[in-house]
């Protein structure tokens, strides 16, 4: 099952898809240029299959024996064939006694079509169901060289990973902008075998002990009588568990924060959550958490977005990674490490490094970057990869081990398991997207869907034949000898886990005013969709025990009275880290919607839109209708079809007068009845970015339809001609939101 490296040099072509890039190609690399945008749904030719689609040699997936990973793919020579091979005449029509029937038992094709159909499904993961994957490479930039000897991690080590991004909560086909925690797993192929990082983008988690795992699934899962609701925690199980079992409320209250909505898969910070031992050349070890760092920023949608895409476009997220790196704009993340001494009791300023609802913050331990991970490929078949790559925390490769952190205890012990039955057998690690990039030798033989053909006759160990046995590795995987005191076997957590509340008031004090609204507006939400009082009551005590305001608020939003805190802790520093706002961010790949009617001047629409790709940002037109605009434009969205969820930013170059398929008012004169006198989905749109405090811009005639609507104030931009408006909208775009426009009312 050894990889070949041929076929698997940088590629120059345009096409990112299916090839590996070349080491200048990758952002951020040494040498590199940045990419150039294009339209993601411009025709392309199809991608040639990617070296991880090659099948173990010397056959392919449909048993034609070759090596060249071209002639792997599942789809081969220009004939339909049967499975076995054989050339068809007709798959339209069953075999039959004359044209009228019946279907004869002996059509082999039409039983192979329909088995083959009917087992096409395979269980969806049992949390983390939804989810979108990429590709990419990891390039290290030494800094982690002196803490640990993991060879991906040395200066300039390049290595090919495949992320799968995820929500937790949701069945295979949910929306993707649910209130929810997101999945961030990273597969490493390194030269050393593969390393997997399985984090979420939220630093805490649920629970300390794995044992509690079915519980918070079963609580936050719908309810089992009627399978209701799909992909919320706004419901009284979900409730009921977290405000009986106060540890999760550290957790609960990051995802009632914006966190719980990203923007995009591209604009989330991921985390390893436990502390991980690192292990360095002279066998040295320190204790670590991981971080992942968007070169774009931390951003998050508004409730009233996340509920909007869900129904526009549940695919939002999804949708948003597969175009941005069709595209060329590369999402990008850092990767940190904070490194605490290794020391025999496992806390660092405090705090226990083995419980995990507990962060660090940034401000005690700074976040050191390693190195960048650039997703640069979408997969070329979502089943084959997305749907069938296998993570597992307990996949550690040498210079990187595991903490005694009872999560990930029972994480090491679960992953084997849903595999297993997500799978259908032990020989998952064959599916060419789970391979190893580095040669295996193992002794494990036979079991259900094996691919390799292992030649002989000694798979166990010592053995004298097939020349002798196989060598352990020096400088190969080593449990690091950490001595375990004396001690008793107990059913038990340490005295430090009782500590439910302090991390969460932590958050809490770091967040700005509008970020805490966000917070008691989603407190406030979900509550609410509960039915019992005794939930809504006994929630509220928790929250008494983070913050009295916030607690305040949400109680009146419920119509309840505050109780007052019963649990007291030190005041805790807050981290400025944690919130999203004030700074500003690189705008690569967020996306201007610019809109346009019959009168618009095409010559300035086709300055402001060259000003934008060429600032990395994709501009996509909205016109009254699909196709040819004049100018060499060509609309990419319709009145109809465009709604705001979809822009980070807006751009009106017209008045928009109503076109014809505008829906029309009670009394049929939608323009009468617009208060710019504009097609009142081009006035939706505008007002939607206002209010949820997007950048809005009017270039040219444009000016009518926000000045019809009091469209002004801070994050709004007029001008008359494309160089003056571009670059204060981009401008505006880097910071996100025009915050200001909110007014929190904390
Ligand atoms: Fe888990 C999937 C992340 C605790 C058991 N988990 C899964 C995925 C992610 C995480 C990102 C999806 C991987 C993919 O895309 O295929 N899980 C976490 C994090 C946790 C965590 C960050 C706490 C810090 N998980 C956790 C515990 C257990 C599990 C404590 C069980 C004891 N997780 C699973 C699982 C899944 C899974 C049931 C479902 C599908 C899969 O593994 O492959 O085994």
């Amino acid at each position: 099952q050894g990889r070949e490296e041929e076929g698997r040099q940088g590629c120059r072509c345009r096409r990112r898809q299916g090839c590996r890039p070349a080491r200048d190609q990758v952002p951020g690399a040494p040498g590199s240029e940045p990419p150039s945008l294009a339209e993601p749904t411009e025709p392309r030719e199809t991608p040639p299959p990617k070296p991880d689609q090659a099948t173990p040699d010397p056959h392919s997936p449909t048993g034609a024996p070759s090596a060249d990973p071209a002639s792997a793919a599942a789809q081969q020579g220009a004939f339909l064939t049967t499975a076995t091979g054989v050339p068809l005449r007709d798959t339209d029509h069953s075999l039959k006694a004359g044209p009228r029937g019946p279907t004869l038992l002996q059509d082999h094709h039409l039983r192979e079509k329909l088995m083959h159909f009917d087992h096409e499904r395979i269980p969806e993961r049992v949390v983390h169901a939804r989810g979108a994957g990429a590709h990419g490479v990891f390039v290290s930039n030494g800094a982690a060289a002196d803490v640990t000897r993991a060879a991906f991690l040395a200066k300039d080590a390049e290595t090919p990973v495949f992320v799968r991004f995820s929500t937790v909560l949701g069945s295979r086909g949910s929306a993707d902008t649910v209130r929810d925690t997101r999945g961030f797993a990273t597969k490493f192929y390194t030269s050393e075998g593969n390393f997997d990082l399985v984090g979420n983008n939220m630093p805490v988690f649920f629970i300390q002990d794995g044992i509690k795992f079915p519980d918070i699934v079963h609580a936050a899962k719908p309810h089992p009588d009627r399978e209701i609701p799909q992909a919320q925690s706004a419901h009284d199980t979900f409730w009921d568990f977290v405000s009986l079992h106060t540890e999760a409320q550290h957790h609960t209250l990051w995802n009632m924060s914006d966190r719980g909505i990203p923007r995009s898969y591209r604009t989330m910070e991921g985390f390893g959550v436990h502390t991980f031992r690192l292990v360095a050349a002279d066998g040295g070890t320190t204790l670590c958490k991981l971080h992942w760092k968007p070169r774009l920023g931390v951003h998050s949608l508004t409730w009233e977005e996340a509920q909007l895409a869900g129904g526009v476009d549940p695919d939002f997220h999804r949708r948003d990674l597969y175009d941005a790196i069709e595209s060329g704009a590369f999402p990008a993340w850092d990767l940190g490490i904070q490194v605490f001494p290794d020391t025999p009791e496992q806390f660092f300023e405090g705090i226990d490094l083995l419980d995990p609802t507990k962060l660090v913050p940034e401000e005690l331990a700074p976040v050191q970057l390693i190195g960048t991970m650039t997703l640069n490929g979408n997969p070329t078949n979502f089943f084959a990869e997305t749907e069938q790559v296998a993570f597992h925390t307990g996949h550690l490769v040498p210079g990187i081990d595991a903490s005694d952190d009872p999560l990930l205890q029972a994480r090491n012990f679960s992953y084997l398991d849903t595999q297993l039955s997500r799978l259908g057998g032990p020989n998952f690690n064959q599916i060419p997207v789970n391979r190893p990039h580095a040669p295996v030798n193992d002794m494990l033989r036979d079991g259900a869907h094996q691919q390799a053909v292992h030649g002989g006759v000694a798979p166990y160990e010592p053995s004298s034949l097939d020349g002798g046995c196989p060598f352990t590795a020096d400088g190969g995987f080593v449990d690091v000898p950490v001595a375990i005191p004396a001690t008793t076997k107990v059913r038990a957590s340490p005295a430090s886990f009782d500590d439910h509340f302090s991390q969460a008031r932590l958050f809490w004090t770091s967040m700005t005013p509008v970020e805490q609204e966000h917070i008691v507006n989603a407190y406030s939400f979900e509550l609410a969709k509960c039915y019992e009082q005794a939930i809504k009551e006994r929630q509220l005590f928790a929250l008494a025990n983070i913050d009295a305001e916030l607690c305040a608020q949400v109680a009146a939003a419920l119509g309840l009275p505050a109780p007052e805190a019963t649990v007291t802790y030190d005041e805790p520093d807050p981290s400025p880290a944690l919130s999203q706002l004030g700074e500003t961010w690189p705008v690569d790949g967020r996306l201007v919607g610019i809109v346009v009617d019959a009168d618009s001047d095409l010559g300035a629409v086709a300055e402001a839109r060259s000003a934008l790709l060429a600032a990395g940002v994709l501009p996509l037109l909205v016109a009254p209708h699909g196709g040819d605009l004049g100018a060499g434009l060509v609309a990419q969205r319709t009145y109809a079809t465009a709604r705001s969820v979809e822009f980070d930013a807006l751009l009106v170059a017209g008045a928009a007068p109503p076109a014809a398929d505008a829906i029309p008012q009670r009394d049929g004169k939608a323009a009468e009845r617009s208060p710019a006198g504009s097609d009142p989905r081009v006035v939706l749109m505008v007002e939607e970015c206002f209010r949820q405090c997007k950048a809005v811009s009017a270039l040219g005639d444009g000016q009518s339809v926000l000045d019809g609507l009091g469209v002004a104030g801070p994050g709004v931009a007029v001008a008359d001609d494309a160089s003056t408006l571009v670059p204060e909208l981009l401008d505006l775009m880097a910071s996100h939101r025009a915050w200001e426009r909110f007014a929190p009312t904390l």
